[in-house]
């Protein structure tokens, strides 16, 4: 059958790279992505685009009118660290965004839906090393709550309307792609660039701070096998842990070190986002993932690095 793929939140950090990979399985004009701000430049011709603002529940049936999506990605939302400068606004796109995608996907039958947690589901009172997909879940940021909660309304529309909705706990995501936006771990992502234009960077987080995180191409192909896998596998409808690596600033700078070894980081003490980071897992136990769907990560610190360098050297050059 030939699929329709919405996805909501195309050009954010996630978005950008799921609809290349997307049209690249499914072509083109399969891939209709959406988001309230105009593409960039370098993307603005790969295929479909539709201005569109999921709290605006007319206009989103009416996109879903237009193209009886076969799929729905729904990535759209304000993360961690902008969320808590932002609060209610965060709740209300996380939460009413949400909720409008999963009562469309109902009212047009939409066959599967995908939409993204975060290990921010975890807070102060989960467990810190090797945290298990079911815990104390104590999330202390809007960010946190709002995709606890998702992931709650997620099953609940698989319980009673048997809408097939799959998500993932995200880690911190890296890529060269898209710019991050917004998050407690986008320290990972200016590092590199810094680095390359400058030699030096200060970082909003402490040099110790040891936090989950996943190379963007991990990331995008976990989405796509979860949503790929069998559903009588799945005995998860909230959303899965997953894990690539976990590492803290000093060890990401060292590693950068052995291809910039002018590279100079100085560590800010009291940001706001060292609050967040300190409050969400060391490290995830992934399991589960593993059980039902096969999952595993591929990228090693060592070839993230090598990678984000290669890539955005090529970038700073044009
Ligand atoms: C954030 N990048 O920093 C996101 C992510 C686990 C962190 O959810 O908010």
């Amino acid at each position: 059958m030939q699929e329709k793929i919405l996805v909501f939140g195309a050009n954010g950090q996630i978005g950008t790279e799921l609809v290349e990979q997307l049209r690249t399985i499914h072509g083109g004009s399969a891939i209709i992505a959406c988001d309230i701000k105009d593409p960039d430049f370098a993307h603005r011709h790969d295929g479909p685009f539709e201005h569109g603002d999921v709290l605006q529940e007319a206009s989103l049936q009416a996109l879903f009118k237009k193209h009886k999506p076969t799929q729905v990605f729904h990535l759209a939302a304000l993360l961690s660290a902008v969320g808590e400068q932002r609060p209610q606004v965060a709740w209300e796109l996380n939460m009413n965004g949400l909720l409008h995608v999963l009562e469309l996907a109902v009212e047009f039958k939409t066959a599967k839906v995908f939409w993204p947690s975060s290990i921010a589901v975890f807070g102060p009172g989960s467990p810190k090393h090797n945290t298990p997909q079911f815990c104390v879940m104590d999330p202390s940021t809007v960010y946190g709550i709002s995709k606890l909660a998702g992931e709650r309304w997620c099953e609940y529309y698989y319980l009673k309307h048997g809408l097939d909705v799959r998500s993932i706990r995200y880690p911190g995501l890296m890529g060269w792609k898209a710019e991050p936006g917004g998050g407690t771990t986008d320290y990972a992502v200016h590092i590199f660039r810094e680095a390359i234009k400058r030699r030096e960077y200060e970082c909003f987080l402490r040099a110790d701070t040891q936090i989950p995180m996943m190379y963007m191409p991990d990331a995008i192909r976990a989405s796509l096998e979860l949503m790929e896998a069998p559903a009588e596998k799945l005995t998860t409808r909230s959303a899965y842990n997953i894990a690539g690596l976990s590492f803290s600033p000093a060890m990401l700078a060292r590693e950068i070190r052995k291809h910039i070894p002018q590279l100079t980081v100085t560590y800010l003490k009291n940001d706001h986002r060292q609050a967040i980071a300190n409050s969400w897992p060391n490290s995830i136990d992934d399991s589960v993932a593993r059980e039902d769907w096969n999952w595993q990560a591929r990228f090693n610190l060592e070839d993230i690095c090598e990678d984000m360098l290669d890539n955005l050297r090529k970038i700073a050059l044009r």
